[in-house]
């Protein structure tokens, strides 16, 4: 019980949140930082309690990247904040925000060997935009609009508050307590006319001209003003993994399924929130020609550039600048000519692929492959649905083949490659779309990373339905075991019942071997109420299409 006027520490930092447009609170709790939690659903913020802190910071992430503002994570001092930091990279790295409030022991106790004592600011620190430790709780306001600020504003990103035990439990006067500004939404800076006016004209003298949409533009809200730029120049794309759905994956100018050769052949890129990193192959030969030219679209100047020197670079939000791209376009029409050899080039190259992922996908073989599999997968969606999704060739055949019509309805292990985020990102995804039935579409490897956070499913009764593609292993393992022989590195058990997992918390778990089996398994399961998982047996050396180059390295 507080006295009468006063507050503690713990509340202050609720209602701060709650005023910053922090809704989602994800955690595990223990000390310094239960009665935060309490206080945190007391000022109407939901609060889920996940089972390991790595995928309550994968699952703030994801709910920020979903809502468009920063949402949270809460975990104990010392190996809670050490866990959360496998979130702060990945939100860094796939530029979303998220607040990390990591508890620690009580001030007057720094150095002694405190219970859970650990540097946190100085661990977290590479891992944010912004790290700050609370000194006093009158400050907390001021502390959680710049950590809301940090993280939202440019670039997004990780922010860190760390908070000790006294600075939670300390009751202050309520009358004490200065208020700070709620953060508006980030301001959407332009670019300069002449900037747009070089990139359409650059755009407008190449012969094979790409453009590529990343999920910048699924951050920044652009889809209306991307789609109405495609429209209106009827120009070729490609979309990054997550930049799916900015523009409908059916849509007749996306090149995806013949995206090798459209990379290829393009004599201009236009970047539109997406960097030459790995997942672009980094702009360079064999994967593109040697004198590309590059047009960026990015929020931070020093993005532009990177790998490749950009021809012009448009600095800021994406949506603005599209606009104004799309201005000048209504003031000065042009199209991309209707035939050409680009067009008809990208054409053929996607029907040679289309037919050998085709003929993969009616494979009706036993044990099955991963084509068949998702084939099924994909025409048994959700409406509306948003797709999650993460493994190696689980994630990457499913890219192809599930479709995103709308942006935003694609989480998957992203920039920095990361297994166990898919769990964490189907809880958000579910909690911050109530009513919404996600598909979550994992290998088994991917899977174990963060598969008790089913119980955290079964107990919130998300409706989620879990798809595990079992191939026995990391990449593909073996059908049994010798004996005597020690298991390959990336052999995980034959004959594993991940079902059971779902069974044990009360879901309903369907286990699948034949095509026969497979449809009516994932119908009942995206039918019914609440969360299932369905358990795809399929061949342990089942594989992508063959590839001309490795996915990773970008090597032949
Ligand atoms: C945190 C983390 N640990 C390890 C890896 C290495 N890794 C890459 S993919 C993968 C799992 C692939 O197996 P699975 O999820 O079963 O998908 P499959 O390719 O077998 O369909 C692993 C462990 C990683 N990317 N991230
Ligand atoms: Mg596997």
């Amino acid at each position: 019980m507080t006295q009468e006027g006063t507050i503690t520490g713990a509340a202050v930092l609720a209602r701060s949140l709650k005023q910053q447009g922090v809704d989602y609170l994800f955690g595990v709790v223990g000390f310094p930082i239960t009665a935060f939690a309490t206080q945190a659903q007391r000022a109407g913020i939901t609060y889920i309690g996940m089972r390991n802190e790595q995928a309550a910071s994968y699952a703030a992430q994801a709910a920020g990247y979903l809502t468009g503002r920063p949402q949270a994570a809460t975990v104990v001092s010392g190996p809670g904040v050490i866990h959360a930091i496998a979130g702060l990279a990945n939100a860094q790295k796939n530029c979303w925000p998220m607040i990390l409030l990591g508890g620690a022991s009580a001030v007057y106790q720094n150095g002694t060997g405190a219970f859970q004592e650990e540097d946190q600011v100085n661990a977290v620190r590479q891992f944010c935009k912004y790290a700050h430790a609370i000194e006093t709780p009158d400050r907390i306001p001021f502390y959680v609009e710049q950590a809301v600020k940090h993280a939202l504003y440019g670039r997004p990103g990780a922010a860190y508050l760390d908070i000790a035990d006294d600075m939670l439990t300390r009751e202050v006067p309520a009358n004490s307590i200065p208020t700070a500004p709620t953060v508006p939404d980030a301001p959407r800076a332009l670019a300069p006319d002449e900037a747009v006016r070089a990139a359409v004209d650059a755009i407008k003298s190449a012969k094979n001209p790409l453009v590529i949409v990343g999920k910048g533009m699924a951050w920044s809200r652009a889809e209306h003003e991307v789609r109405d730029f495609i429209e209106r120049t009827q120009l070729p794309f490609l979309a990054t993994p997550m930049g799916k759905g900015v523009v409908s994956d059916e849509h007749p100018l996306s090149v995806a399924a013949a995206r090798t050769f459209a990379l290829q052949n393009a004599d201009l890129i236009f970047l539109l929130g997406a960097r030459l990193n790995w997942i672009l192959h980094f702009g360079l030969p064999p994967r593109y020609r040697p004198d590309v030219r590059v047009v960026q679209l990015d929020v931070v100047p020093e993005e532009i550039g990177t790998n490749v020197p950009a021809e012009v670079g448009l600095v800021g939000d994406g949506q603005a600048i599209m606009a104004q791209v799309n201005r000048l376009l209504e003031s000065a029409p042009w199209q991309y000519p209707e035939e050409s050899t680009w067009r008809s080039g990208i054409a053929n190259a996607a029907a040679e692929n289309e037919a050998i992922t085709q003929q993969m996908m009616s494979d009706d073989s036993v044990p099955m492959n991963y084509q068949r599999v998702l084939k099924d997968v994909r025409d048994t969606l959700p409406r509306d649905t948003i797709i999650v999704s993460e493994g190696a060739n689980t994630m990457d055949i499913g890219r192809t083949i599930l479709p995103n019509l709308q942006p935003r309805t694609r989480l998957d292990a992203g920039t920095y490659g990361t297994m166990g985020v898919g769990m964490g990102f189907a809880v958000a995804a579910a909690v911050t779309n109530p009513g919404k039935r996600i598909v979550d579409v994992e290998g088994d490897s991917a899977f174990g990373f963060s598969g008790m956070e089913m119980e955290t499913i079964c107990r919130h009764n998300l409706p989620i339905t879990t798809v595990v593609i079992n191939n026995n292993g990391i990449g593909g393992g073996v059908s049994e075991l010798r004996p005597g022989v020690p298991p390959p590195p990336g052999v995980l058990l034959p004959g594993a019942r991940y079902e059971k997992i779902i069974e044990a918390f009360g879901g309903r778990g369907y286990y699948v071997q034949t095509p026969e089996e497979l449809r009516p398994a994932l119908e009942a399961a995206n039918n019914g109420d609440g969360p299932a998982l369905v358990h795809i047996v399929i061949n342990p050396r089942a594989q992508r299409k063959p590839q001309q180059f490795d996915w990773h390295t970008g090597r032949t």
